[in-house]
């Protein structure tokens, strides 16, 4: 059979604006509810759920539907400890020389280091890679478009999924990330975005105690 170029939306059955707002309300506080961890258990949990949160990440809108990102899933120990290893030495550098004291002062309320336990405790690294083009299968380059953005809305969907589930998780940036290309054998094609730390959270876990920003401070209305 031919494939149709468009097929009917799947519309869900309307509800009242009442139910509308509280269904709003609901999603809304189980998301405020989330906050980024960096202490973990390594407590497993089931592969399938962690596999879950990624196929919802890539149901994200990308340009042109070019789907720009890929995700490895990281939970051998040896491997894992190699990252670590690897973004600490990053990190020391961070830490000591290269960031500016702003930068530094600006941190000081997380209580960050160049200390990672994280990356070989907690079950599972979700690396991100953007797919900066597409090789295809003679060897020619295809374009990708608006690829962080992409990637960013795709890695959005990823923590939503897994806080839904209640799944913690760190959204973990060293820099610069190169190391993770060459630990995870990954092609030219594709640059780390951030690694995606997953877990449940360490028993008695304690967060920075910040705040969201109001909705008037973020929300203009015409
Ligand atoms: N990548 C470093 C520093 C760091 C930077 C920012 I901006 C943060 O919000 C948190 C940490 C680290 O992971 O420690």
């Amino acid at each position: 059979m031919k494939k149709e170029k468009h097929i009917l939306l799947n519309t869900p059955t309307k509800i009242s604006d009442d139910q509308l707002v509280k269904n709003s309300e609901i999603f809304f506080e189980k998301m405020n509810s989330r906050r980024t961890v960096r202490t973990f258990s390594s407590e497993p949990i089931p592969i399938e759920v962690i596999k879950n949160a990624i196929k919802t990440a890539s149901t994200a809108p990308s340009g042109a539907n070019k789907q720009p990102w890929h995700f490895v899933l990281v939970m051998d120990p040896e491997i894992k400890k190699q990252i670590r290893i690897a973004a600490e030495k990053e990190e020391k550098e961070f830490y000591s020389n290269r960031a500016p004291e702003e930068w530094l002062k600006d941190l000081e309320q997380f209580e960050t280091n160049e200390y990672k336990p994280f990356l070989e405790i907690a079950p599972y690294l979700i690396v991100v890679f953007e797919e900066k083009y597409k090789v295809k299968s003679d060897g020619e380059r295809e374009k990708n478009y608006y690829i962080k953005e992409s990637v960013g809305l795709a890695t959005g969907l990823l923590l939503t999924a897994l806080h839904n589930v209640g799944i913690a998780t760190l959204t973990h940036t060293p820099s610069p990330m190169k190391f993770l290309s060459e630990i995870l054998n990954r092609p030219n094609n594709e640059t780390p975005f951030l690694i995606v730390v997953a877990g449940y959270p360490e028993k008695g876990t304690m967060v920075p105690n910040i705040k969201r920003k109001d909705l008037d401070k973020i929300l203009t209305v015409y």
